[in-house]
């Protein structure tokens, strides 16, 4: 072990860790699989293998990802987790933002190499619900520099949660009139490594640095170890000053580096436990278990371990107090400003979306990245890439601030592609007897003198968060939530950084476009995939009408409460409910008695109508900032 250190140290004065190239080839296929021990079901496995393999490279490495769809039957993609892919934004993945969908038969390169990055990172597919049926996997990139903490040895796990069933039905049954609340499918089990009861033999005296990544898309979970701490020392790729603690809280998407030192006895072993925040959940029906043990096995001859319990699940660690090693000062001020509002409410045709602002995110004919390589001068202007794509343009180098008012009930773990973000302010949960708390410019909390910085973070119930960053790598980056089934809902926006700087030094390359020819999807023009006219967005995709003017999500329950417990309601339902929902309102008032207006009064749908709504604006914070960029919630400061 010390020789192994020395190794590592001596390499990195020496330098002889010269920058590698890995050629993969992954086949994404159907294959059937059992990780939870209860129910074998097909998962999305890689050449007919699950889990899918964990990626170990160096800094400075290059990765030629040869990815070809087996699936048969649905598009794939792949993202790299926390990536920067400086100059290389055509390799970030989601599916009509950087790239078209790779179709069945096709294979994709993937090419880009790793300049200014380390730590614990992931990958999985960015084509809608399809990392939940198991395309996911680690990706650590190992540090050739020398790294603020010692240690003897490094292991790897992932984290996240199973579904007995594939997310196609459960996007059916999700997206539906008939779920107007909006209510997440429930998941049977937590998985371990994409596996369960696992063990993970550890020698005594050691320290370990142990990766712990999410690859969740929905609960997030609490993580201990019995009679063990964990000193955390990276986040999301950034080291911290380190910090103890016995329990973590890690959302969808995040992970956590942290140093355990084994005991000097190998009398016994230790439970290793992963717990469901359960605040999450609607209801708990059908989970099988909320929790799930593994073990750290210091002697095969002790046996298996009781799981552990815990006092208080309030004792976690709070990230935003974690301080980067690194010391980067908060930025001075912002030049831009985007405030986003998050509300989940229902359209005309009776499902429930999820917003920023009054826009739920609906992909555009063209990948918004071949938008920015044909649209010419007028790739600066926003219009170009249509209205519910909830486009922001970045001026090059600018200081951005993003404010996440959450006017929703629930958690969100927000993700940033290619940056990290300085954390100025999470404001704590707001109680659901109580109004939603925004963010006050003129009255808000002490920010710290060097924020945390991380790419995934959740803002509470209720409540909001304040980020920065520095648009300082051209391309298109995707910002939304990690919760796979509220992007799916539409909870995203998209920033596009320094358009013409992504002209003149990238390019798209042969496998994008004969992706996108086989995919056949138009490879210029504009969000409507108009070539004439880049201002004229005539044809594009949008978001489904509004309800009709006074009729509530309230109505809406009513209207499905009544399917479940009235055969007529039933019958009115099959009429009329899978097309529109107009002229049901009428209907429902009759037959149930609902009032119409009644917008005070929706506690009991945990839902808010659009109408209940004051969508920011936040062109004129005070009266400092300049003209609005066109979108009601950006300013650019002059
Ligand atoms: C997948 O199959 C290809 C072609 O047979 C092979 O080159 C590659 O190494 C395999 N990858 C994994 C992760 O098994
Ligand atoms: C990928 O897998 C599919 C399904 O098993 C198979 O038909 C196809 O030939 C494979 N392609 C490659 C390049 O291995
Ligand atoms: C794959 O993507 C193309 C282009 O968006 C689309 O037309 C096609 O329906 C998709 N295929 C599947 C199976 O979803
Ligand atoms: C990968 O990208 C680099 C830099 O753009 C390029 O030089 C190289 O040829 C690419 N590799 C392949 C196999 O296309
Ligand atoms: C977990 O594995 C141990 C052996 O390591 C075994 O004794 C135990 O029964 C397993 N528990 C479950 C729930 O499968
Ligand atoms: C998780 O699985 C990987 C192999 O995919 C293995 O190398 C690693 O040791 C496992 N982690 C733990 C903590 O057991
Ligand atoms: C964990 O750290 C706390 C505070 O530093 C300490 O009191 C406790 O004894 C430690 N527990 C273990 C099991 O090392
Ligand atoms: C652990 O190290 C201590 C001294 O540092 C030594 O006394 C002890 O025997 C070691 N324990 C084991 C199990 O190797
Ligand atoms: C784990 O879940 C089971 C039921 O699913 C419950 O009986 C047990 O108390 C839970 N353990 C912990 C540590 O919460
Ligand atoms: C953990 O998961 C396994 C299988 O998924 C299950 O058998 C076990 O009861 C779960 N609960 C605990 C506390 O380990
Ligand atoms: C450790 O984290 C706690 C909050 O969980 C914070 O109060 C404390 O200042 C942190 N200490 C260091 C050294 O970062
Ligand atoms: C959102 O509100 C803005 C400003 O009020 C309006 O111009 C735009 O049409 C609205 N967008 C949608 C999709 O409703
Ligand atoms: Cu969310």
């Amino acid at each position: 072990m010390l020789f192994k250190r020395l190794l590592t140290v001596l390499g990195a004065a020496v330098g002889f860790a010269a920058a590698e190239t890995h050629t993969l080839y992954w086949n994404a296929t159907w294959a059937d699989a059992n990780p939870d021990g209860y129910f074998e079901r097909p998962v999305v496995s890689c050449n007919g293998t699950f889990p899918w393999p964990q990626v170990h490279i160096n800094k400075g490495d290059t990765v030629l990802l040869y990815l070809t769809n087996g699936l048969g039957d649905h598009n794939t993609t792949v993202h790299f987790h926390g990536i920067f892919q400086h100059n290389s934004n055509e390799m970030d993945g989601p599916e009509m933002v950087n790239q078209c969908p790779i179709p069945d038969g096709e294979t994709m390169l993937y090419n880009f190499t790793i300049t200014d990055q380390a730590g614990a990172y992931w990958y999985h597919s960015h084509t809608r619900g399809q990392y939940a049926d198991g395309f996911r996997g680690a990706f650590i990139i190992h540090d050739t520099d020398e790294e603020p903490f010692t240690y003897d040895e490094e292991v790897s796990v992932t984290i996240a949660e199973w579904y007995h069933d594939l997310s196609d039905p459960l996007i059916a049954t999700f997206l539906n009139l008939y779920n107007p609340t909006g209510a997440e499918p429930i998941p049977q089990t937590l998985l371990f490594n994409d596996s369960y009861n696992c063990t993970w033999d550890v020698q005594p005296n050691t320290t370990y640095k142990l990766n712990i990544i999410s690859t969740g898309f929905f609960v997030s979970q609490y993580f201990w170890i019995e009679d063990h701490n964990m000193t955390v020392v990276q986040i999301d790729g950034i080291n911290v000053t380190p910090n103890t603690t016995d329990l973590l809280y890690i959302t969808a998407a995040q992970r956590y580096t942290v140093l355990i030192t084994t005991k000097d006895d190998t009398s016994q072993n230790y439970a290793i436990m992963q717990k469901m925040d359960e605040d999450m959940l609607d209801n708990e029906d059908t989970v099988i278990s909320l929790n799930n043990t593994s073990t750290m096995s210091y002697d095969s001859s002790n046996g298996a371990v009781e799981q552990s319990y815990i006092d208080s699940y309030d004792s976690m660690m709070d990230d935003f107090y974690l301080e980067p090693v690194d010391a980067i000062e908060i930025y001075d001020d912002y030049d831009y400003l985007i405030t986003i509002d998050v509300i989940m409410t229902n359209l005309d045709n009776g499902i429930n979306y999820a917003f920023f602002n009054n826009i739920t995110y609906t992909s555009p004919k063209v990948p918004t990245l071949t938008t920015v390589f044909t649209a010419g001068e007028e790739a600066t202007n926003q219009i170009v890439y249509g209205t519910n794509t909830h486009a922001y343009v970045l001026q090059k180098d600018e200081i951005v601030q993003i404010v996440v008012n959450n006017q929703d009930t629930g958690k969100h773990p927000f993700h940033l592609h290619g940056h990290v973000f300085q954390v100025l302010e999470r404001h704590e949960s707001i109680s659901d007897d109580d109004s939603p708390v925004g963010y006050n410019e003129s009255d808000h909390a002490e920010w710290p003198q060097y924020p945390m910085r991380r790419d995934t973070f959740y803002v509470k119930p209720q409540s909001y968060f304040v980020i920065r960053f520095k648009a300082d790598n051209p391309g298109v980056w995707f910002f939304h939530c990690h919760i796979e089934w509220h992007l799916i809902q539409g909870l995203a926006i998209t920033l596009i950084e320094d358009p013409l700087s992504i002209q003149a030094n990238q390019s798209l390359s042969d496998s994008y476009l004969s992706a996108c020819e086989a995919a056949g999807v138009p490879t210029a023009g504009n969000a409507a995939g108009n070539t004439e006219d880049y201002l004229d967005l005539t044809g594009q995709n949008v978001q489904c009408k509004d309800l009709p003017a006074g009729f509530t999500a309230r109505g809406i329950v009513a209207l499905v409460f009544s399917c479940i417990t009235g055969i007529v309601g039933c019958v009115v339902i099959g009429i009329y409910g899978m097309a529109e929902v107009h002229g049901i309102e009428k209907l429902v008032v009759e037959d149930l008695n609902v009032s119409v207006n009644d917008n005070d009064d929706n506690e009991d749908t945990g839902s808010q109508s659009v109408y209940d709504v004051e969508v920011a604006h936040t062109g004129d914070v005070d009266g400092e900032t300049g003209s609005a960029s066109g979108n009601s919630s950006s300013a650019r400061k002059v």
